[in-house]
């Protein structure tokens, strides 16, 4: 009889815990571990438990289950059906093959764009009345043709139309291009190379102009050109400045010759003509600041380069002024002093690609009498073209 007794009291008690585990279930009794967390981390205010205030105490302790004394609840694992996912169909990219287009001289056209939107309005006349004739003075104007170059131009023109009868808008634009070239077309625009001789260039003008940049563009195409060209870093207020010319230095296939910063122009140009009249170079293209250290004279300075410049085996050929297009007028002043210092032979008109005074040309000839013998019609090495009047004032006056 012992064992079924112990055997009755063994199943009892294993009723009696299914019965207890099952109400506790149905009850809707969750575990504490399921309870969402207090509010506030440990920013929440205390809270109080029979009267005493319970110890502050991270949030996620509070609502854990070591606060309570409760069986935990056994929680079913719920039964998460593998999620199919379709493999993704990537197509191949199809990569074409990069065409490097070969260099291509920028035209003044193209690049005017900036300078051409000041005549639209002007453009745009079908007849020539007093509108059509206010449209143009203020585009001469804006474009920084100067008060004086641009009532000359008008006059002119008047003239011109009343002479030949002009009426329509399209033979207005015909004959102020006519007049705009007259007026470019004078000049010797050469770069004067004498053979057999330690030829020096010499590129002067403010700081940031881009004086150090058309060195490195006119080196590179005077390399292509067959010549052996020498660069100096004259500007040596920063040594920034020779490591730059040095970059271009190297993709011209030029060599250089820089000194310390700090150290004389005219010494470092004179060594870099000492070193390409030995190697039997035919062209040094001289950089230099546009701004001193000292408070000495830059005038002064470039004065003294330019003499030093031209001593044997030097021989000065060009005084190369180079100047902002975007400054417009203000570089006219500019362009005066250096003018006097070194006799200037030549102007490079820098940024012409993104400025809308394109009509400091004009000011330029008609002002200081120097022919702008360059053009920068943008940043990279093809971007130099020689200054050609008849595209520029297409360029400017394209419909
Ligand atoms: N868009 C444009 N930028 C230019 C041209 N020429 C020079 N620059 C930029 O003008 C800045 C100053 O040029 P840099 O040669 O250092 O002037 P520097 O101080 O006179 O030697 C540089 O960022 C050049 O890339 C140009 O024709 N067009
Ligand atoms: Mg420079």
């Amino acid at each position: 009889m012992e064992p079924i007794f112990i055997i009755l009291v063994v199943l009892a008690l294993a009723v009696g815990t299914g019965t207890f585990l099952f109400l506790n279930r149905s009850s809707g009794g969750r575990g504490p571990e399921l309870e969402p967390p207090s509010r506030g981390g440990v920013l929440a205010p205390p809270r109080s438990e029979g009267g005493v205030a319970v110890e502050d105490r991270p949030a996620s302790d509070a609502a854990g289950p070591a606060v309570l004394d409760r069986e935990p609840t056994v929680v079913e694992p719920e039964v998460v059906e593998p999620e199919v996912v379709e493999p993704e169909v990537v197509e191949p990219e199809v990569v074409e093959p990069e065409v490097v287009a070969p260099p291509r001289r920028p035209s003044f056209r193209e690049r005017l764009a900036k300078a051409r939107a000041t005549f639209a309005g002007f453009l745009g006349r079908s007849k020539i009345d007093e509108e059509t004739w206010d449209e143009l003075e203020e585009a001469l104007i804006r474009a920084d043709l100067g008060v004086g170059p641009a009532t000359e131009l008008l006059e002119q023109l008047r003239t011109r139309v009343k002479d030949e009868g002009l009426e329509t808008g399209e033979q207005l634009v015909e004959a102020l291009k006519v007049e705009m070239k007259s007026r470019l077309a004078s000049h010797d625009r050469s770069l004067r190379m004498d053979n057999g001789r330690t030829n020096v260039w010499l590129f002067v003008g403010v700081n940031g102009v881009g004086k150090t940049t058309t060195i490195g563009k006119l080196g590179r195409r005077q390399v292509a050109e067959g010549h052996s060209v020498v660069m100096a870093a004259g500007d040596t207020f920063r040594a920034a400045a020779a490591e730059q010319l040095e970059t271009w230095a190297e993709r011209a296939g030029a060599d250089i010759v820089r000194g310390a910063e700090g150290a004389d122009p005219s010494a470092i140009i004179f060594d870099a003509i000492e070193a390409a009249a030995a190697r039997g170079a035919d062209l040094v293209l001289a950089d230099t600041a546009g701004r001193l250290h000292t408070k000495s004279n830059l005038m002064e300075e470039l004065r003294k380069v330019r003499r030093v410049a031209d001593k044997d085996p030097g021989h000065v050929t060009e005084v190369l002024l180079v100047i902002d297009a975007t400054t417009g007028q203000n570089g006219l002043v500019q362009a005066r002093q250096f003018t006097e210092a070194t006799e200037v032979t030549g102007v490079v008109l820098t940024k012409l690609d993104g400025s809308a005074k394109g009509g400091i040309v004009f000011a330029i000839h008609t002002e200081l009498g120097i022919p702008v013998k360059l053009v920068g019609l943008g940043e990279t090495a093809e971007d130099l073209v020689d200054f050609d009047p008849d595209e520029f004032v297409e360029g400017l006056l394209a419909v």
